[in-house]
Order: C-alpha cells, then sequence, then structure tokens
C-alpha cells in the first residue's frame, strides 16, 4: 500500500543539504557555507520580529547608554551575515549591499567561496511591519583569493573586486529568505529550486515546496506605478495594455506591489506573474543591483523554469564592471516577460 507521510517525517534543511552532498549536486563545503547562511536568516528574521520592541527600548535616541550608536536594523543584520559567513571558515571574499567594496576574510581555511548578499532587502517596511528579506548568491573564486596579499591593501582591494565581478551564469547557489507572515528560505544550487519554511517549535528550516516551478503565465503586475512618467514609450504601451479589459477577455491584469523585492518576487515564483524595477529618466539603470539582488533572484527564477530579463537580455549573462552596478530587472512567468520584451524591441 501506498506509505502516507507522517507529519514527524520531515526533510530539514541540514538533511537536505547532507543528501545533496551526498547525490553529488553540491561539496561539503558549500553545504558549511549554506548551513552558516541559514543560521544568519534564523538571527535575522527573530530581529525583525522583535524589531518595534527593541525600538522602544532604545528610545534615548541616537546613542545607547555605553555611548554607541543606535544601530539600525539593516546594519545589525549585516554583522549579523558577516560574522556567520566568517565562521563557516569558507568564505574568502564576502560583498554586500551595506559595504562600499567587497572585502576578504582573514579566517578562512577552505573553499574560498565568493558571496554576495543584501543582508535585509526592502528594510523600509520594517518599521510598518511588512515583508522584508534576505538575498544571497555563492560564487567559487575567479582568482586564488589573495590572502597572502594582506599587506598590500590595494592588490587585495583589486583581487576582491575581481572575485566579486562575475556574470550570474558563473553562480553556484542563490537564495533569499523571507521574512513575512512565515519565515522562508528558498535555495537552489542549480538542480531545481526548494522552499524551506521556519518552524520555531523545533527552530528547523522545514522542506515545505519542494521542486518548485513559476506558472508559465500568470495575470498579476508589480511595478511602482509611480515612475511611470519616467519610462520609455515602449515600457508605458506595455502597462496600458496589461489594464485595457476588452484585451484579455474583460478582466485586466491585477496589480500588487509591496516595494519589498523579496515578498514581491516570492508572490510572483508561487503565483505567477511579472516583477518589473525599469529604467527611467532618473534613474536609466533602475534602482535594484545586479550582483546581490537581480543576478541571484534571475538564478532562481530560471531553475523553476521562468525568465529573468533586464528587457533586452538575460540578466545572468551580463557581465559586471562595478560591485553595485543596477540594471534593469524584469523577472518571472515565461510567457509574461517576453510579452514585456516584445514591446522593448
Ligand atoms: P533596498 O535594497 O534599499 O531595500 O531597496 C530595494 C527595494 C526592493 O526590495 C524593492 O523592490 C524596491 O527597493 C522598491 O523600490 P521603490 O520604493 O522605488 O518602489
Ligand atoms: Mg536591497
Amino acid at each position: 500500500p501506498a506509505q502516507t507521510k507522517s507529519e514527524y517525517d520531515l526533510v530539514t534543511l541540514t538533511s537536505f543539504l547532507l543528501k545533496e552532498q551526498a547525490k553529488g549536486t553540491m561539496d561539503g563545503e558549500l553545504a558549511i557555507v549554506l548551513s552558516s547562511i541559514a543560521v544568519a536568516c534564523k538571527q535575522i528574521a527573530s530581529l525583525v520580529t522583535r524589531a518595534g520592541i527593541s525600538n522602544l527600548t532604545g528610545l534615548a535616541g541616537a546613542a545607547n547608554i555605553q555611548g554607541e550608536d543606535q544601530k539600525k536594523l539593516d546594519v545589525v543584520s549585516n554583522e549579523v551575515f558577516c560574522n556567520a559567513l566568517r565562521a563557516s571558515g569558507r568564505t574568502g571574499i564576502i560583498a554586500s549591499e551595506e559595504e562600499d567594496l567587497p572585502v576578504s576574510v582573514e579566517e578562512t581555511y577552505s573553499g574560498n567561496y565568493v558571496v554576495v548578499f543584501d543582508p535585509l532587502d526592502g528594510s523600509s517596511n520594517i518599521d510598518a511591519g511588512i515583508s522584508t528579506g534576505s538575498i544571497f548568491g555563492i560564487y567559487a573564486p575567479s582568482e586564488e583569493c589573495a590572502i597572502e596579499d594582506m599587506d598590500d591593501p590595494e592588490k587585495m582591494m583589486q583581487n576582491c573586486v575581481l572575485n566579486v565581478c562575475q556574470p550570474g551564469s558563473s553562480l553556484l547557489a542563490s537564495g533569499y529568505c523571507l521574512y513575512s507572515s512565515s519565515t522562508v528560505l528558498v535555495l537552489t544550487i542549480g538542480h531545481g529550486v526548494f522552499g524551506f519554511t521556519y518552524d520555531s517549535q523545533i527552530g528547523e528550516f522545514v522542506l515545505s515546496h519542494p521542486d518548485l516551478k513559476v506558472p508559465e503565465e500568470g495575470k498579476i503586475y508589480a511595478f511602482n506605478e509611480g515612475n511611470y512618467e519616467g519610462w520609455e514609450t515602449g515600457l508605458r504601451d506595455y502597462m496600458d495594455s496589461l489594464k485595457n479589459a476588452s484585451k484579455w477577455g474583460g478582466k485586466p491584469y491585477s496589480a500588487r506591489y509591496i516595494g519589498s523585492l523579496v515578498g514581491d518576487f516570492h508572490r510572483t515564483l508561487l503565483y505567477g506573474g511579472i516583477y518589473g524595477y525599469p529604467g527611467d529618466t532618473r534613474n536609466p539603470n533602475g534602482k535594484l543591483r545586479l550582483l546581490y539582488e537581480c543576478a541571484p533572484m534571475s538564478m532562481i527564477i530560471e531553475q523553476a523554469g521562468g525568465v529573468g530579463s533586464t528587457g533586452r537580455g538575460r540578466v545572468l549573462d551580463v557581465m559586471p564592471e562595478k560591485v553595485h552596478q543596477r540594471v534593469p530587472l524584469f523577472i518571472g512567468s515565461k510567457k509574461e516577460v517576453e510579452y514585456l520584451e516584445s514591446f522593448l524591441k
């Protein structure tokens, strides 16, 4: 008889990583980095949940009793991420949205992975209790990490920038953690997309979304339409067409926009549709950063059967020239992104 799955028969993130390692889809070193990231995400989830309370206790202003600056949650989250990666001992270089330049990690003893991340994306939502998230990508080092060149800071910095500036197509793994009504870690190591929901009762991420696929189409769009006037004509025509009910059998597309990439992306992955952050007259490349926002999300969407585009090409093919480089992003269901691209030709 077919076995029914018992609620006690859980696949945790740890057992998932061990299984993937045994299958040979990933080495043990990468599994260690991913476990460390998961620990950072648990910590940040807890910080985000208690943000309001911590703010209340810190109401004295900009400095606490020891005279230290009162840290904003995104700075604290950056520290949490950096510390977790250092502690993994497998990371050679880290690049964060919160740091001007990539830094090399002294304590590494193997692996030398290059990790790019946005520790707390959408943090402007925090005070209103709305979803936020962490985004990360992992590369193999493209050059030898010049740990031995520590004496020459200039050389070391160049080496770090070189290592970090790799196209998204070279990513070994990508993921994000959504901090919302539940905490969900979504991960790809290049063999499909897997979602793990945090179970606070056992303190573990539990596999809840095996082999996620984005619907091929979906009539939801997520753009900041406040920027409409600054968009190119093709894009404005596209937006108008989504609202043209008669074109879509009487019901136009639905608008949804949280203003939190991880939340907007997660919904798009599960329900289908399109998320877009285009360039406009003020910001020709939009707002989102290639390395730690657009590339990791594009790897995930491709692994889920969708498309990540700059409107004129594949995001994963863009070769970064700068660490904090921005690119326009259109991401989601295959048919929806292709329909958008047809307006920008
Ligand atoms: P951040 O990295 O400073 O948090 O900014 C990124 C966020 C994304 O999460 C979100 O999609 C976008 O900014 C929203 O921008 P806007 O407020 O311009 O719509
Ligand atoms: Mg961000």
